[in-house]
């Protein structure tokens, strides 16, 4: 029994592209989760641990069945430990991509990798300043050291108002080095080390602002270093960036170290020429999730999509190669391409699929491998079957680029205008809506109700990863969709000529959010907690968004869910991200799947802190 596509997407092209699947008899991960129905109620209370093998063991959410596990480990335990683990893993996700890039530039520094060159000099210059040191080798290794640092803070916290960072210092919750934060986790969720659910979410916190404020923030910063830090720039995203008459390869993943040098190999005239020869009109580069994300923002490659198009793309029959790095990358994809030309190639030391053909790339030889992987993809275009493409004609333009220094730059280089806007109310707040697509959720649908909902209400939007690319995909990213907004905020993007939505970048690029709220908290002289800001991840599905949720939180932002995080087994602890967690850190979670109520939710927040501001 095929679903209504209807139910499953709020996106067009994604329905025409689901109802080809279903005629097809071709599996898509909506399927898949159908087959899963219903799903294991002790995984999503959280209560199911296998932490040792005097288990697995599970307990009844209803009290009717065992209420510990053999050691004695009780829901809050097993909750809290659980929650732990996917911290650890969203956290290492993140900061392993940003430790990557941090090897890339010190690998560039030391010339052993050519194919990358500092692009932006002066913010190079800024951070060595903040780090206190003299030349580009001493700050590549002042970073790398940030990972396995065994005492002292991390550089970048410094980045945080002053009340934050006592706060974090009185807590100790202070992230010391970044792969030690993590280390700490695995160890204290082993059976029988740390207990108390307490004890064991503070920690949690502590090595989510290891990500948030150390990895993440590492990548963001040296990604712009190399590759250039973001600026407005005009773009399109949907299925419909497709053609018909090119090669089509597809970037799919986060790392942009891989994805640049795709973008140059393109471009190149010897495989252009090559991809006239074998009989196309040229070479189409587009990107999907995060590395997408990346290349869009900084040279406007379009996105052909967000996290539930991957299967969906190569569905299309129409492309050539999907080039994946890490994270996010269904492993369904190698059983897809078979039905197809398609060559799906995984490229990371880190990650192979069944299914791939694996072209290894490494940072010393970075552009030559690109430029192999791109001629695969072109010679791959004759084996094109053209009875089985079909490419829905759906896409829309977007204004995307806006990093923290393109957004000062876009206000005329000082915040003051946004600050004036948010003091006389014409901007109530502001919103970050970010995060995964999941089937739990009709694609796109909670982002793009939640995103309708806080700018009709005056709320500025900043969005990143999946929920940015949903709202390329829904028009919501050109200035125009400034009509859609309240008459405060309309007023204020047709005076400045933004968009009431700013894409902000990939999911490591959160990042920018927190330097963003620090700037806006120091310069009213407030805490992070204390503005008119709300944070959501309608969608979200990965355990990277649980580090982020977590480090967002322990920043002081008030952070709504659309999907139930594994926790409801322990209401004790349920009750402390809910609500116990505002009066520690000054923020706290809330769950709610109808994405108009949780934008209710935001609203309300924002008023309320708008109010104690005296605003
Ligand atoms: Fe992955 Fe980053 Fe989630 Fe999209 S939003 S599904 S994590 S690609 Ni980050
Ligand atoms: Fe069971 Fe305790 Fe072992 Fe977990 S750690 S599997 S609850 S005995």
């Amino acid at each position: 029994m095929v679903k209504d596509v209807r139910e499953r997407s709020t996106d067009l092209a994604s329905q025409e592209m689901l109802a080809l699947a279903a005629r097809a008899g071709y599996e898509m991960a909506w399927d898949r989760f159908e087959k899963q129905l219903p799903q294991c109620g002790f995984g999503e209370s959280g209560l199911c641990c296998r932490n040792c093998n005097m288990g697995p063991c599970r307990i009844d959410p209803f009290g009717e069945g065992p209420t510990k596990g053999v050691c004695g480990a009780t829901a809050d335990i097993m909750v809290a430990r659980n929650l732990l683990r996917m911290i650890a893993s969203g956290a290492a996700a993140h900061s392993d991509h940003g430790r990557d890039v941090a090897n890339t530039f010190k690998l560039m520094t030391e010339g052993k990798a050519p194919s990358y060159h500092v692009k932006d000099r002066a913010k190079m210059e800024r951070l060595m300043k903040e780090y206190g040191v003299e030349s580009q080798i001493a700050l590549a290794e002042a970073i790398m050291a940030e990972f396995g640092k065994q005492e002292g803070p991390i550089q970048f916290t410094r980045r945080a108002p002053p009340k934050r960072l006592a706060l974090w210092q009185k807590l100790g919750i202070e992230p010391r080095g970044i792969d030690r934060e993590i280390v700490e986790i695995m160890h204290r969720i082993h059976m029988g080390v740390d207990n108390d659910y307490v004890h064991l979410i503070l920690h949690g916190l502590r090595a989510s602002l290891a990500d948030g404020w150390g990895g993440s923030m590492i990548a963001t910063e040296l990604q712009d270093v190399m590759f250039g830090t973001p600026k407005p720039i005009r773009t399109e995203a949907n299925l419909g960036v497709l053609r018909s008459d090119q090669v089509n390869i597809i970037i799919h993943g986060h790392e942009p170290l891989l994805s640049e040098m795709i973008v140059a190999a393109a471009e190149d005239p010897e495989l252009q020429e090559l991809a006239k020869k074998h009989g196309s009109e040229g070479i189409n580069l587009a990107g999907i999730c995060c590395t997408g994300n990346e290349v869009l923002m900084r040279n406007g490659i379009p996105s052909v999509g967000n996290f539930l198009q991957q299967e969906l793309a190569i569905a299309t029959g129409a492309v050539e190669a999907m080039i994946v790095d890490v994270q996010c990358v269904m492993p369904a994809l190698g059983a897809l391409v078979n039905c197809y030309h398609t060559k799906f190639i995984s490229t990371s030391p880190k990650a192979k699929f069944p299914g791939a053909t694996h072209m290894e790339f490494h940072e010393e030889q970075a552009y030559e491998t690109a430029k192999e992987i791109v001629k695969m993809a072109v010679m791959n275009y004759p084996n094109r079957n053209q009875t089985k493409v079909h490419i829905p004609t759906i896409k829309s333009e977007a204004i995307v680029g806006f990093s923290v220094e393109a957004i000062v730059e876009a206000l005329g280089g000082t915040l003051d205008p946004l600050l004036d806007a948010i003091k006389s109310g014409a901007i109530r707040g502001i919103g970050a809506v970010v995060g995964c697509n999941n089937p739990k959720i009709k694609q796109d649908y909670g982002h793009i109700t939640m995103v309708r909902e806080l700018i009709k209400n005056n709320v500025l939007v900043v969005t990143t990863g999946c929920g940015a690319i949903a709202c390329a995909k829904e028009g919501l990213l050109l200035p125009e969709a400034a009509n859609l907004a309240g008459d405060g905020l309309k007023s204020v993007c047709k005076a400045l000529g933004i968009p009431p939505v700013l894409h902000m970048g990939s999911c490591v690029d959160i990042s920018r959010i927190l330097v963003a709220a620090s700037a806006i908290a120091n310069a009213l002289g407030v805490d992070i907690s204390d503005l008119p800001a709300a944070g959501a991840a309608p969608e979200w599905m990965s355990e990277k968004a649980v580090s982020i949720g977590a480090y967002v939180v322990a920043s002081g932002i008030y952070t709504v869910l659309g999907t139930v995080p594994p926790v409801l087994g322990s209401s004790e602890v349920a009750n402390l991200l809910t609500s116990g967690a505002a009066s520690v850190v000054g923020g706290s979670f809330a769950v709610e799947p109808e994405p108009e109520q949780a934008a209710k939710l935001m609203i309300g927040h924002i008023e309320s802190k708008r109010k104690k501001l005296g605003m």
